[in-house]
């Protein structure tokens, strides 16, 4: 029996497990193929420089969940890897020359080996990184499979622009002209891309939503909102004196009889053909104008409102009268058809517009009689639904029937239809970038024509098709992979001519998209992974991230999810059946963690001083894990004193705990000090399993500490001597500290194996149960009160710790000791001190 040292060495005893976790491959998500299973995930790093506290943070979180789920019995997947394409690579090798590839492979270096000393417990025989053409191949192949399913497809139109990055970005990669990365500046230019029809999933996506009873609901209705699913009507209004009309799409049909003019998108193509002579010039410099403005700032209720006449008129389909046709800066040309019909009465936009320009406002919609307002002149646009007075032959009907005679009307005579719209936009995945993967097609002159050349695919054989090594990066001019001859020009796969390949690269997101399934089956290289895997492993239990992936990621692979359901390669539609989103960890002046803060904190050093579990138990142990909280060096040394302290009092008790024969004390046996030991343990390891069902990690801790502190007044304090203790206490003791381990392992899992295994177990933690605790050891929380009579101590009598006064005194007059004394006497007075004593004054 090894007995423990004085000192706690966090370094060698944190090392030393971790070569045995490693070398019993107790971490495996192969090890019990009986058990059921649960697949714990946490979003993968993009490796930069090198682990930080946020990195820290989250895999601890999942590492809790993990390491107890593998403890009640479950087949535990939590694997790990890089998502180690993508622009930031690119661009330090732009400053200082170092190829991505180098400095990715150092980096993904570091972020291993600072996982391991955290002593995460992943199955690193499934560590993958999307850079490895193994990985991305299946990217290739993906997008192969969705162009025959016309799931992706080439556009020419307007898209995000970040100068800064020099590349398209995703609607979902803007937020206020804000670029992910966190460059302003975001513009729109018209350009030639690849997109992945997400738009057809939009119905299935929204739809899942209600399934995910499990996610953050500020995550669903996030999605709910972007997806904007939208119930309205198509109406055709023809233009004056031309051949076509202009289609708006509305949600209120019901207010068409108030039309005073319509707006369409100045962007839209229509624009230019219906524009008068007259306003050609001044419609085409608002134009210019607006293309160089922020789509957000356009539209923001707060926005100027701006406009021109474009000189045209066109025809109301209902009415037959004649409206005024204007481009104004909040219409959008790819939102519903990129037009609307104005009302200016009824909606707060149109009314501004109309009172700035001095177009008609015309009222077909009043509050009911008698209601607010119902007598008071329009001062603003008045947009509920009250009483239509001129909703034509459905005039005086409630709205929504009137909408629905007005689109039966519109689809007898042919001007119209009733039509949903979405905001979300197909996914734009076409970067102008070198570190992404290229994408497997082929534009052929011969059979397509050279300015509009066909489209071949890159037949599968042929997959991967590397990213070539030789590339000049300078940020500047065309796309890297434009300027390399060797990989741009090739043979036609089709017809054999000289033909030219793809320059733009994916977008990182399509990597991190599937990732999740690649886990099942890493090294599968005959397809992205195995039918039978995939049954087994999805969808993932519980994933668990960062909450600003809400429109991104998380929509993303949910959309990849489908199309892998619809390939065959799995039955789930849902990725994730669990969302965990962690806040985020501050420097130690309160703000945000960023090196242009210069307040970045980096585990490397604190793994030196205190070891990994002191750090583990900080991130855990500093609030509520969605909550933010503040790097603190003081909390930290606090945690390792805690830990400390417990290797401390099991040191103290250690030959007591060995000499204990398990099973000694049964409920109810033994002193009353063992008793009150064994139901600290076990109203510990309630509080603790709870705590941890529960996602409350900072509880549990604290659970952990009022243990310790419960153990330290039980058994006096360390500067006495031992008290004697009998067997039951012995028993008891050794329980409290079987009990201590096991709870403390997902927290701090390296000194709970090092008392573990002190306790003489052969097993380690991962590989033993969970224990269970005894309910009729979990009875309410009791105190002692001490029972004086005249100032006198007579009697201690237990009661619940909710008890109030006249509970305590009632028991403790029921004390037989102390009715002795009370006995043939006046009680003059009752003194009750809470949570000590009771006082009986007697003469
Ligand atoms: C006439 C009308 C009258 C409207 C009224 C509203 C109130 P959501 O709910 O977001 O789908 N709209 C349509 N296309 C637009 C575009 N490309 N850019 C800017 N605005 C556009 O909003 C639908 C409403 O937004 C539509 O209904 C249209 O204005 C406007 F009393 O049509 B409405």
């Amino acid at each position: 029996m090894r007995t423990p040292a004085e000192r706690y060495d966090p370094v060698e005893v944190e090392a030393r497990w971790q070569r045995t976790w490693a070398e019993r491959r107790v971490f495996s998500a192969d090890l019990h193929p009986d058990r059921p299973k649960d697949y714990i995930l946490e979003m993968f790093p993009y490796p930069s420089g090198a682990l930080h506290m946020g990195h820290a943070r989250v895999y601890s979180i999942g590492d809790v969940l993990a390491r107890v789920s593998r403890m009640q019995g479950r087949a535990v997947l939590h694997p790990m890897g890089y998502d180690s394409l993508g622009l930031p690579a690119e661009n330090a090798a732009i400053k200082d020359g170092i190829h991505p590839r180098i400095r990715t492979a150092r980096n993904t270096e570091s972020f291993r080996a600072e996982m391991v000393r955290m002593g995460f417990s992943f199955d690193w025989s499934r560590e993958l990184t999307t850079s490895d053409p193994g990985y991305y191949r299946w990217n290739q192949w993906f997008f192969l499979r969705m162009l025959e399913r016309d799931l992706v497809y080439r556009r020419r139109g307007l898209v995000n622009w970040c100068p800064t990055c020099a590349t398209v970005l995703a609607n979902e990669q803007v937020d206020a002209g804000v670029c992910w990365r966190g460059h302003s500046g975001v513009t729109q230019k018209r350009i030639g891309e690849w997109a992945f029809r997400i738009t057809r999933y939009a119905d299935d996506l929204l739809a899942g939503l209600s399934e995910l009873t499990a996610w953050p609901e500020r995550i669903t209705s996030m999605q709910r909102n972007w997806i904007g699913r939208s119930v309205g009507a198509e109406i055709a209004f023809p233009v004056v004196g031309r051949a076509f009309p202009v289609r708006v799409f509305t949600t209120r049909v019901d207010t068409i009889y108030g039309c005073t003019y319509l707006v369409i998108a100045p962007e839209h193509p229509l624009t230019e053909q219906l524009v008068s002579a007259r306003q050609k010039a001044a419609v085409a410099a608002f134009a210019e104008k607006m293309l160089r403005s922020d789509r957000v700032a356009r539209t923001s209720t707060t926005a100027e409102k701006e406009g021109v006449d474009t000189g045209a008129f066109a025809t109301n389909p209902f009415t037959g009268e004649q409206v005024p046709i204007w481009v104004a800066n909040f219409v959008l040309a790819d939102y519903g058809t990129g037009a609307v019909m104005s009302v200016p009465a009824h909606d707060a936009r149109d009314f501004a517009f109309a009172k700035k320009y001095a177009l008609p406002i015309k009222v077909v919609v009043r509050p009911a009689p008698g209601a607010k307002g119902a007598d008071r002149e329009l001062e603003e646009a008045f947009t509920s639904y009250g009483v239509g007075e001129t909703g034509g032959p459905a005039s005086g009907l409630p709205a929504a029937e009137v909408r629905q005679r007005l689109i039966a009307e519109a689809e007898a005579k042919g001007f119209g239809k009733a039509r949903v719209t979405y905001q979300i936009r197909d996914w734009g995945f076409s970067r102008q970038r070198y570190w992404g993967t290229p994408i497997p097609v082929v534009y052929c002159p011969h059979e397509g024509t050279a300015e509009d050349p066909k489209v071949i695919p890159v037949p599968d054989s042929q997959l991967p098709l590397v990213l070539p090594e030789n590339v000049e990066l300078t940020g500047q001019g065309a796309p890297p992979l434009a300027k390399l001859k060797d990989f741009i020009e090739v043979s036609c796969p089709s017809c054999g001519k000289p033909a030219r390949r793809e320059s733009d690269t994916m977008d990182t997101f399509v990597d991190s998209s599937w990732y999740f399934a690649r886990f099942l089956d890493p090294h599968n290289d005959r397809e992205p992974f195995g039918a039978a895997v995939a049954k087994r492993w999805l969808p993932v239990d519980t994933y668990i991230g960062g909450p600003e992936h809400a429109v991104l990621h998380l929509l993303y692979f949910r959309f990849w999810t489908r199309v892998m359901n619809e390939l065959g390669l799995c039955d789930v539609k849902e990725p994730a059946r669990r969302l965990i989103t962690q806040g985020i960890v501050l420097g130690n002046d309160g703000e945000k963690m960023s090196k242009s803060a210069g307040n970045v904190v980096s585990p490397g050093p604190y793994l030196d001083r205190y070891g990994a579990d002191a750090l583990r138990l900080f991130v855990l142990f500093a609030g509520p894990v969605d909550h933010d909280f503040a790097w603190s060096d003081s909390q930290v040394d606090g945690l390792f004193r805690f830990l400390t302290r417990i290797w401390r009092f099991f040191g103290r008790f250690h030959g007591e705990i060995v000499a204990a024969k398990p099973n000694e004390s049964l409920p109810g046996e033994g002193t009353p000090r063992a008793r009150s030991l064994r139901q600290l343990s076990h109203r510990t390891l309630k509080r603790v399993t709870d705590d941890i069902e529960r996602v409350h990690f900072n509880t549990a801790i604290a659970a952990l500490m009022e243990q310790l502190n419960g153990l330290s007044a039980a058994m006096g304090p360390e500067d006495k001597p031992l008290p004697v203790v009998d067997d039951s206490e012995r028993a008891a003791l050794r329980e409290a500290f079987e009990v201590q381990a096991t709870c403390l392992s997902p927290f701090a899992p390296h000194l709970a194996e090092e008392l573990w295994s002190l306790l003489g177990h052969e097993r380690t933690l991962p590989e033993s149960a969970w224990l269970k605790f005894d309910p009729a050891l979990v009875v309410a929380e009791s105190l002692v009160y001490a029972v004086q009579v005249n100032g006198k101590l007579r009697a201690e009598v237990e009661v619940s710790a909710s008890a109030g006064e006249a509970e305590v005194v009632a028991a403790a007059k029921a004390d037989a000791k102390v009715l002795s004394h009370l006995e043939g006497k006046t009680l003059r007075k009752t003194i009750f001190v809470p949570k000590r004593l009771v006082n009986f004054v007697v003469g």
